[in-house]
């Protein structure tokens, strides 16, 4: 049976066996109590990371963007958001369906950022009409465009702008690792002017489950609050936490390998009749591209890919996502690559 290359997400991949033996041996106490010493650890070293005051470890990034909305904003205030960000399109809703929050989208850039001028245009005067704007959410890496990296000046520009309303700024860092790693500088620097951020464990950094959020230590202190109204208080969870610290200390360094992986695959699709992508614009370890072949809609491509060995995701009617990630060699994205040319042959 030929090897399945999976580059579905960066989600799927597993814990290493150094983070299994750190949860086999984690010390654990009751973390709603504050009493597990590997999540107080984790905690700590996530804060210095980000260079903020204090983290909180949860469960999800979906539930650590969540709690973070929620301790910005009132029932019915306003949060500006790219219209094809991770917190508009693929959680449900949950801002407005849980956190009362009122989204206003403005037109994701190409390169990920929201024109200044059209979150500008979308703050609300105060007015009784009006809800209150309070809250910017910023995605970095973002995911729908292209995992593009989203730079130091445009993160100063927002923050003035924000400043200029007394509005907060949100960082949806999911892969802020990949970010800093594409843009050579610490994550702490490109979170710096964020009230609050959250980032992901259990993506390109391995680890089976988590997020952590981080902000200053009031702001940390609500969102301990938002998080166990949300079922998120968890017990004995130093045994998760453990690989988490794993994450951190063993798997940053190495997502260049995933992004050069993904430069590859952006060049060798590049070169397949029936695919446009443009590779300089694949900056991290997602790669998105188009279908141009007459007829083919991505769920077919999806499902014959699948057939010959090479697993997607769909990314719209005519476009499909691939992620690079730990389990994917350069090996696999030669192989890939073959398979994907065949397959485009054949139909
Ligand atoms: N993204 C997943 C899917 O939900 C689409 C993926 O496969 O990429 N922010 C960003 C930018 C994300 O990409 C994701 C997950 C999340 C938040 C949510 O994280 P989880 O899955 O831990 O809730």
């Amino acid at each position: 049976m030929p090897r399945i290359i999976d580059l579905r997400s960066d989600t799927i991949t597993r814990p290493t066996d150094t983070m299994r033996q750190a949860m086999a041996n984690a010390q654990v106490g009751d973390d709603v109590l504050g009493d597990d010493p590997t999540v107080r650890k984790l905690e700590a070293l996530a804060a210095e990371k980000m260079n903020k005051e204090a983290a909180l470890f949860v469960a999800s990034g979906t539930m650590g963007n969540l709690v973070c909305q929620m301790v910005h904003c009132r029932r019915g205030d306003e949060m500006i958001l790219g219209s094809e960000s991770h917190v508009f399109y693929y959680e449900q809703g949950g801002s407005a369906a849980i956190g009362s929050i009122h989204p206003r989208t403005v037109p994701n850039q190409p390169d990920g950022t929201m024109a200044l001028e059209d979150i500008q245009a979308a703050i609300r005067p105060d007015n009784i009409h009006f809800p209150v704007s309070r809250l910017i959410v910023i995605e970095n890496t973002h995911n729908r465009c292209k995992g593009t990296p989203i730079g130091l000046d445009y993160m100063d520009d927002v923050r003035e702008l924000a400043d200029c309303h007394g509005m907060k700024i949100h960082v949806d860092g999911a892969r802020i690792f990949n970010a800093a790693q594409a843009l050579s500088c610490p994550p702490a620097d490109l979170v710096r002017h964020a009230d609050s951020v959250t980032f992901c464990l259990s993506k390109g950094l391995a680890a089976p489950v988590g997020s952590v959020v981080c902000g200053d230590r009031e702001f940390i202190r609500q969102a301990r609050r938002v998080r166990k109204v949300l079922g998120g208080g968890m017990r004995q969870v130093g045994v998760i936490a453990a690989a988490g610290i794993m994450a951190l200390t063993d798997m940053v360094t190495r997502l260049a390998d995933d992004h050069a992986n993904a430069a590859r695959l952006a060049q060798g699709l590049a070169r397949i009749p029936g695919i446009a992508i443009d590779p300089v614009r694949v900056k991290t370890n997602i790669v998105h591209f188009d279908i141009e072949h007459p007829g083919l809609l991505a769920t077919d491509l999806v499902d014959r890919l699948t057939t010959a060995g090479v697993r997607v995701m769909p990314s719209g009617p005519r476009q499909i996502r691939a992620v690079t990630q730990y389990h994917i060699t350069s090996n696999d994205i030669e192989a890939a690559l073959a398979i994907i040319e065949q397959t485009m042959a054949s139909i």
